[in-house]
């Protein structure tokens, strides 16, 4: 079993008689927690967090198991590293990642969906779902190493909450109330993106309540902060629930009018595998099929995709996926729709005549893996973008996870044509559910009202992500 130290046991209000036999910890649910351990795919082998945790609490803030057994997270353990597995094996001798940057690991009831999230932008870090093989991938790009999320300097967003205000502001700027307001321009010196240089993203979340299967993080947005008027507390749920469903809701309330506009920022890798020994000249998601079925206009965008004010229509174009249809159909008909000389998708498609809730607005398979994302949301516009510049030496390179094919030596490959082991450009796909983009500065489209919070309402977004296999 996993050892723990004695600094974790007190901070876990554990005596060293309770570590003993997992029946005293887990109480009640420890049948099923038994079984679940008992499982040798299991990525959470013998990880230690019971089924109906409270979490621990460190300075304010409920924690979680600081470390995972490195066999558990990495390939299938021997029997032999599983019961010697201690803090020193953890990733790399690694220091237990401390909050913001702590793992939280969630399933749901069923253990259909499993995922990890950490505080520091209230961030989904793993996804696991079943492939057609009934085999377990994580299907999302991150860091093996959580504290990367605070200090590495592509800033591709991967996983967070993306706000105060997701998205493109032109300019920096906009008016609200007969005021006008100038926030940060961290993308290309010429607008404001995702809320600013200290978007959410970035912010250290306080976790208010956990338990297997949910989690809710909660932020509060000072006045003034990134140049924004009023203050925003917003609350945010994920839920991991049976038949493979991750729920995620958010909501928010300001003192006074001011922009909110937030959206949850996933890189989907529907075919993980495809990873392992990925190379520069391969575009793993291209043979994924895309179906929008009521996204029959998108906002067109500038070369560095602000919105230009018009909405056309899909029709006849490489955006029109309202029926099924595979990316590589279009590909070579995509040159600077993700921006100029960019060749791909970055768009936010609109479903201007209304969408029913109970129905996806978004499918995205992979006919290798069989894995499927049916999304459902009450918000009514999509963007999508196959991450066509995630490989941007200009930028940096991104390490893969180890179960992407990663590896904690010469992450970066070396001049003796050894492949470098990142992220390369099209290696997932971001959807964001969220509002037209940049409405605020497009009066004439009839979102404003929408995206500007008053204080006598309440923000409300809600996602629900269904995996399938087909
Ligand atoms: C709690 O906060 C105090 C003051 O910042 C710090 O000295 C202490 O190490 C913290 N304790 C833990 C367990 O993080
Ligand atoms: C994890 O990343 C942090 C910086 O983000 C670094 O200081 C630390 O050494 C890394 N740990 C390992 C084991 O690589
Ligand atoms: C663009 O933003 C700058 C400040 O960043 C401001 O001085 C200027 O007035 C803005 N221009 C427009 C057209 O809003
Ligand atoms: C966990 O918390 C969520 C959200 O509050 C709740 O819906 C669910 O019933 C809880 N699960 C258990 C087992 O208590
Ligand atoms: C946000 O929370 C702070 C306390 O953390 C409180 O002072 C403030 O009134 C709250 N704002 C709103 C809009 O609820
Ligand atoms: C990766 O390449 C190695 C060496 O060619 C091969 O043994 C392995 O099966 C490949 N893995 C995947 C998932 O393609
Ligand atoms: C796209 O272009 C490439 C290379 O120019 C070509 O091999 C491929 O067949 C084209 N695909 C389609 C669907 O036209
Ligand atoms: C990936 O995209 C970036 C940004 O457009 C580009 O600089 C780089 O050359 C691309 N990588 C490959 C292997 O084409
Ligand atoms: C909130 O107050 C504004 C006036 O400040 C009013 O126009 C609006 O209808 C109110 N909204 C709700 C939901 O009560
Ligand atoms: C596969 C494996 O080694 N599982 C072990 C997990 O830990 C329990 C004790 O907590 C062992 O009984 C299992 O053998």
């Amino acid at each position: 079993m996993v050892v723990l130290t004695s600094t974790l046991m007190s901070l876990l209000g554990l005596s060293s008689t309770l570590i003993g036999t997992a029946t005293t910890v887990l109480g009640t649910d420890a049948d099923s927690y038994l079984a679940i351990r008992d499982n040798v795919d299991d990525p959470f082998l013998n990880e230690t967090v019971p089924k109906d945790t409270r979490g621990f609490v460190v300075n304010g803030t409920i924690g979680s198991y600081p470390c995972f057994v490195k066999a558990g997270l990495y390939g299938k353990p021997t029997s032999d590293q599983v019961n010697s597995a201690s803090y020193s094996d953890c990733i790399d001798n690694a220091l237990e990642p401390t909050y913001p940057f702590n793992k939280i690991h969630l399933r749901s009831p069923d253990d259909s969906i499993r995922a990890t999230f950490i505080p520091f932008g209230a961030r989904l870090t793993e996804m696991w779902v079943k492939d057609r093989n009934q085999d377990w991938q994580d299907i999302t790009l991150g860091f093996d190493n959580t504290t990367n999320y605070g200090t590495e300097p592509v800033h591709p967003y991967f996983g967070p909450v993306v706000g105060r205000y997701a998205n493109r502001i032109k300019n920096g700027t906009f008016e609200v109330g007969g005021k006008t307001y100038h926030t940060p321009l961290n993308e290309n010196n010429i607008d404001t993106l995702h809320g600013g240089t200290d978007g959410f993203d970035r912010r250290s979340w306080t976790i208010e309540h956990l338990n297997a299967s949910s989690i809710t993080f909660t932020l509060d947005d000072p006045a003034g902060n990134q140049g924004f008027p009023h203050n925003v507390n917003t609350t945010v749920t994920y839920t991991l629930e049976n038949d493979a469903t991750y729920d995620a809701r958010m909501h928010a309330k300001s003192s006074g009018k001011t922009p909110v506009m937030l959206s949850a920022h996933n890189y989907w890798n529907l075919d993980p595998q495809a990873l392992v020994n990925l190379s520069a000249s391969d575009r793993p998601i291209l043979d994924y099929v895309l179906h929008l079925p009521y996204a029959k206009n998108y906002i067109a965008g500038d070369t560095i995709l602000i919105p230009t004010g018009k909405v056309p229509s899909v029709s006849g174009t490489a955006l029109d996926f309202t029926s099924p249809t595979p990316f590589s159909q279009n590909f070579n008909r995509t040159e600077g729709i993700c921006g100029l000389g960019c060749t791909g998708w970055d768009t936010c498609w609109v479903m201007k005549d209304g969408h029913p809730e109970n129905k996806p607005v978004l499918t995205m398979s992979s006919p290798a893996s069989g894995i499927q994302l049916a999304m459902y949301t009450n918000q009514v516009a999509i963007q999508v973008y196959t991450s066509s510049g995630l490989a941007n030496p200009k930028n940096g390179l991104i390490p893969r996870k180890r179960v992407h094919g990663g590896q904690a030596e010469n992450l970066a490959g070396d001049d003796n044509g050894v492949a470098k082991k990142i992220y390369e450009n099209y290696s997932a796909v971001v959807i964001e559910a969220e509002d037209w983009i940049d409405g605020i500065n497009n009066p004439q489209w009839g979102r404003k009202e929408h995206q500007v919070l008053n204080e006598n309402e309440t923000y409300d977004w809600h996602t629900t992500y269904v995996f399938s296999t087909v």
